[in-house]
């Protein structure tokens, strides 16, 4: 699963991927800053297993702090865009030819109103962040317009002269955007545009085929950036009175929070609703100051945001779920002695085979059953597995 993160130029993309990745990328106040995109891990945060089973675990490929699961999520940082991108204005359509692999977006808007809509600072307060989120999502869709358009009639000929299905032909033109089948039978019938011949369809049909797949193919969560500054706040009411489901949020104060618990000056985990100063640190009077202005922004909001959008993205935007997979049901344990040595984040109705799949194609290939080690029970391939399950594969790959 990739998340992709998207949105106007010089809003704070890059700030969020970074305080996501504690990679650091070019961030600067000034529009395409990221011409080529940055690709990093975040994370996603769950309660860990560990705490109910009462065991202590050693992860391998996540991270358990204090008794919080961080679990990796790929994520990508591109290019901003401004109104017109699809005409090739700014970089044009440079950051949806490279988010086109997402699977969910996380729009980064500037909550504060600082950069104008070309993404040029500008006094805080003055830019409009609601025309942000409508401009972006245009975009978008005209971007896919574009591309199910190119050569429209003579491709709905061809494709009636040989017979070919509408959905063939639509996914074929959509192939590279990581859309799956279903999603594009699905609007087909709901548009009502599979009763038209293809050769009959015209701009406006194309265009709205194109918005109810983007918004069913690539979800998205708002994040109202920069809410630390003052301005932010109206627009956030404004943007909440409208509607729209923001989270706010505030990179900077996520990055320095991470590098101030890096260095032992707070205890802090992404996500938390609050720090503390840890005992006996001095701080100066700059630090003391811009502790102070995250403090008050987290008692407003209730976190820096960051890691809020990412759990919507995975949780509510990807419907995934958590699973543990172990080789010992009795001490959830791998061959090495790990405990919970690994978690999966799987779509929702995914099968205990499946899962098997996600450790080794060999695994799901002979798979023979499955334990849940919660209640020792077998079950088979075919079972949907639970948010937080921990499940032992046995399968003849394994056994042999
Ligand atoms: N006050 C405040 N400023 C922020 C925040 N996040 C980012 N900024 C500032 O916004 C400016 C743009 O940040 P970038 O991360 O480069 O923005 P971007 O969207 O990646 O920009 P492009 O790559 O040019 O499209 C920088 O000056 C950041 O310091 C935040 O949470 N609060
Ligand atoms: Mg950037």
């Amino acid at each position: 699963m990739i998340i992709g993160i998207i949105g106007k130029a010089n809003v704070g993309k890059s700030t969020f991927f970074n305080a996501a990745t504690e990679l650091a990328v070019p961030s600067a106040n000034y529009p395409f800053t990221t011409i080529e995109p940055n690709v990093g891990v975040g994370y996603a945060r769950v309660k860990c297993a560990c705490r109910e089973f009462g065991v202590q675990d050693n992860p391998v490929h996540s991270m358990c702090i204090d008794g919080n699961r961080f679990i990796p999520v790929k994520l990508i940082d591109v290019a901003g865009l401004v109104p017109g991108a699809h005409a090739g204005k700014g970089l044009g359509n440079k950051f949806l030819d490279d988010a086109r692999q997402a699977d969910a977006l996380v729009h980064v808007v500037d909550a504060s109103g600082s950069t104008d809509s070309a993404g040029k600072p500008v006094p805080a307060g003055t830019g409009d962040p609601m025309f942000d989120v409508r401009f972006v999502e245009e975009e978008f869709d005209l971007w896919m317009s574009g591309i199910v358009m190119r050569d429209w009639s003579k491709t709905a000929r061809e494709a009636e002269n040989q017979g070919q299905k509408l959905e063939q032909m639509l996914a074929k033109r959509l192939s590279g955007l990581a859309i799956p089948d279903h999603l594009i039978s699905a609007t087909v019938h709901e548009s009502g545009l599979g009763l038209k011949k293809p050769t009959m369809w015209s701009e406006d049909d194309i265009k709205k085929f194109c918005h109810m797949l983007r918004v069913k193919a690539k979800p998205f969560v708002v994040v109202a950036n920069k809410a630390d500054l003052p301005s932010a706040d109206a627009n956030i009411v404004k943007m909440k009175q409208a509607g729209l489901e923001v989270v706010p949020c505030a990179s900077e104060a996520e990055a320095m929070l991470k590098k101030a618990s890096k260095k032992g000056i707070v205890h802090y985990l992404p996500g938390d609703g609050s720090f503390d100063v840890r005992p006996g640190v001095a701080l100066n009077e700059q630090q003391k100051k811009a502790l102070e202005i995250v403090k008050g922004l987290m008692d407003r909001y209730g976190s820096t945001g960051v890691q809020e959008a990412i759990n919507i993205a995975c949780f509510k935007l990807l419907k995934l779920i958590a699973v543990y997979p172990v080789e010992d049901e009795f001490r959830l344990a791998d061959k090495k002695g790990n405990v919970l040595p690994d978690v999966r984040l799987l779509p929702q109705g995914s099968t205990a085979k499946d899962l098997a799949g996600t450790v080794h194609a060999d695994l799901a290939k002979g798979f023979l059953y499955a334990v849940d080690a919660r209640t020792k029970q077998r079950i088979g391939a075919d079972h949907h597995l639970k948010d937080g399950d921990v499940i032992k594969i046995v399968s003849a790959a394994s056994r042999g």
